[in-house]
C-alpha cells in the first residue's frame, strides 16, 4: 500500500517546531502531524513544522531538493505499507536556525538524543561543564539548551506569548529534565527572564514509542523500491507507534489525540512501563545478546534461551511498575518481545548499546533499586550490568560497520583495562559509577551477583554463556 499526501499543503502554517530532525522524529511525531493534516479537522489541520538540526548531518538541502516530503515504510514481516509525509515544511541547520523567528511557534518538540540535554547522567541537573562555552558566548550557542534559552529570552519573551516545549527523548522524566536544565542555564545567563519563563513556558513529559533503527544501505534500497523512488530522508519503521503526553500546555497545541495520541495527567506509569519493559529488554539484549554472538535485536529475541530469559526479566521489571490505565503489563511484555522479533527491522545491538551510560540508569538501574528495596535480589538486572561492564567502551564494528559510542566510552574502557584481572573489582568499579541509584551502588548482595556474572561471562564462549543464561532462567 502506498499512501500519498492527500491534503492541500498550502493550508499548512508554520506553527510548530522540532529540534533534532532524525530518523525517529521523521517516523513518529511528524507522522502524527501528517495524520492531523489528512484528517482535515478544523482545529488541527494546518499545523506545519519547521525542523531544526543543531548538529550534523545538515539535511536542509536534501529536504528542499525532494520537495519537502519523504516516505515512511512500515513493515511487520507480513504487510509492508508506504506513506508520504508532507507536514515538515522547512529544515534549518544551526546557522540558519540562529536567525529563525520563533514568534509564530506555539508548540515545539525535541529529539536531540539522551546526551543532548547537557545534564549529569542519572539526574536532571545541568552539567555546567557541558554548557561552559555557551555561558561564555550566550549569543552564539552551540548546545540545544543554549539555543532554546537564547530563543526564549531574546525572541519569545519579547512577544510575551507562551510556548510549550515537549521533549520526546528516551530519558527519565524528559519534560522535568528539559525544564530543569533550561531554567538552570537561564538562571546563570538570562536571570531577568526567569519570572517570564516560570509563567509562560511549560515542559510536558512524553512517552514516545516506535522502533526506528538508523537507516542502512539495505533499508534505503528497500524503502526506495517499496515507495517508488529516490528518498534520502525516508525511514523504515515498525508499524507500532504510541505517544502519551502529559497534559501540561502553556499554549495552543495540535490536537494529537485526534491522531491516536494520549493526553494524560499522570505520565509516569506510561514512561516507566515503556522504559523498563520495551527499552529495558532492548538494552538487556544489547548487552547479553552481543555476549552470546548476536548483533541484532531480532536475532537475539528469536533465540529460545534468550526468550525464556526475557520472560523472567520482564516479570521482574513489571513487578516494579504501576500499571497505567488501560494497559495490561503481561500483555505489554509479550507484545514488546514480539516487536523485537520483527525480522524486517534489523536493529543493530551496537546502536542500542550506544549511550548506555545515559540509558541504563532508567532502564536497569531504577528497577533494580526498586527490586532491592522490596527484598528481591535483582539478579536479572545484575546480569545486564555485568554484560555492560565486560563490553563497555568496546568500539569494534559489527558486520555492517555499526559501532557502539558513548560519551563515557574512554572512561569505561579505562575501567575495564584497569580491572581486567579482577572480576570483583570490575563489577564494583561499574557499580560505583555516579549514574546508578544509591541503593544499587551500596548493595553488597547486588555487587556479589554482578561479580558472579562478570566471572561467568568473562572468557566463556557464546554457547557457554547461553547455557548459563538458560540455567538461570530455569532456577
Ligand atoms: P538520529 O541519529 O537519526 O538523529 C539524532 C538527532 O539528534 C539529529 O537530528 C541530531 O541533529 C540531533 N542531535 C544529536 N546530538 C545532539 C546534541 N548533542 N544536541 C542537539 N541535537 C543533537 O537518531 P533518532 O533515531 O532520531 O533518535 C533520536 C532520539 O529519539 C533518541 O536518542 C531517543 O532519545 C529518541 N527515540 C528514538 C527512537 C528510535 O527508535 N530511534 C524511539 C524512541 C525515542
Ligand atoms: C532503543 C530505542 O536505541 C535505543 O536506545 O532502545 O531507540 C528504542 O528503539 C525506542 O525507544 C523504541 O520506541
Amino acid at each position: 500500500m502506498n499512501s500519498k499526501i492527500s491534503y492541500d499543503r498550502a493550508q499548512l502554517e508554520l506553527r510548530a517546531a522540532h529540534i533534532g530532525v532524525g530518523a525517529f522524529h521523521r517516523a513518529h511525531q511528524q507522522v502524527y502531524y501528517d495524520d492531523l493534516a489528512r484528517l482535515n479537522s478544523e482545529d488541527s489541520k494546518n499545523w506545519g513544522v519547521v525542523g531544526i538540526n543543531l548538529t550534523p548531518p545538515n539535511i536542509s538541502e536534501l529536504h528542499e531538493a525532494q520537495g519537502a516530503s519523504y516516505s515512511v515504510l512500515t513493515d511487520d514481516g507480513n504487510l509492508a505499507s508506504c506513506r508520504e509525509v508532507g507536514t515538515l515544511m522547512r529544515v534549518l541547520d544551526a546557522d540558519s536556525a540562529a536567525g529563525f523567528d520563533w514568534s509564530d511557534i506555539d508548540f515545539a518538540t525535541l529529539t536531540i538524543t539522551e546526551k543532548g540535554y547537557c545534564h549529569r547522567a542519572g539526574s536532571t541537573e545541568l552539567d555546567p561543564d557541558k554548557v561552559s562555552a555557551d555561558i561564555a558566548f550566550p549569543t552564539n550557542p552551540k548546545t540545544a539548551i543554549g539555543y532554546l534559552a537564547l530563543m526564549l529570552d531574546q525572541r519569545r519573551r519579547a512577544y510575551g506569548n507562551p510556548i510549550t516545549l515537549a521533549s520526546c527523548d528516551n530519558v527519565a522524566d524528559n519534560g522535568i529534565l528539559l525544564g530543569s536544565v533550561v531554567r538552570a542555564y537561564m538562571e546563570q545567563v538570562f536571570p531577568d527572564s526567569l519570572a517570564w519563563l516560570d509563567d509562560s513556558v511549560t515542559f510536558p513529559t512524553s512517552m514516545v514509542d516506535r522502533i526506528v533503527p538508523a537507516m542502512s544501505d539495505t533499508s534505503r534500497v528497500k524503502l526506495e523500491k517499496a515507495c517508488g523512488g529516490k528518498d534520502a530522508l525516508g525511514v523504515v519503521a515498525e508499524p507500532f507507534r504510541q505517544w502519551v503526553m502529559e497534559n501540561k500546555f502553556a499554549s495552543n497545541r495540535p490536537g494529537f489525540e485526534l491522531a491516536g495520541a494520549q493526553i494524560v495527567d499522570n505520565l509516569a506509569p506510561y514512561e516507566h512501563m515503556k522504559h523498563r519493559m520495551l527499552n529495558g529488554l532492548q538494552s538487556a539484549y544489547a548487552e547479553l545478546g552481543r555476549l552470546c554472538g548476536f548483533n541484532s535485536s531480532d536475532g537475539a529475541s528469536n533465540n529460545k534461551d534468550l526468550q525464556i530469559w526475557a520472560d523472567v526479566f520482564l516479570e521482574s521489571q513489571a513487578s516494579t511498575l504501576i500499571c497505567p490505565n488501560g494497559e495490561n503489563l503481561e500483555k505489554y511484555g509479550r507484545i514488546s518481545l514480539k516487536r523485537l522479533q520483527n525480522p524486517t527491522i534489523h536493529h543493530p545491538l551496537n546502536q542500542i548499546a550506544s549511550d548506555a551510560s545515559f540509558k541504563l540508569p532508567q532502564r536497569i538501574g531504577a528497577p533494580a533499586a526498586d527490586l532491592l528495596n522490596s527484598g528481591h535480589n535483582a539478579e536479572a538486572q545484575a546480569m545486564v550490568i555485568a554484560g555492560w561492564a565486560i563490553m563497555a567502551g568496546d568500539t569494534s564494528a559489527d558486520e555492517n560497520g555499526v559501532v557502539t559510542t558513548d560519551p563515557m566510552a574512554s572512561q569505561l574502557a579505562m575501567l575495564r583495562k584497569r580491572h581486567e584481572s579482577s572480576h570483583s573489582d570490575l563489577a564494583n568499579a561499574f557499580l560505583a559509577l555516579p549514574i546508578w541509584p544509591e541503593r544499587v551502588r551500596e548493595d553488597a548482595n547486588f555487587a556479589a551477583l554482578t561479580t558472579k556474572w562478570v566471572n561467568i561471562f568473562s572468557g566463556a564462549t557464546a554457547v557457554e554463556r547461553l547455557a548459563q543464561i538458560r540455567k538461570f532462567s530455569k532456577e
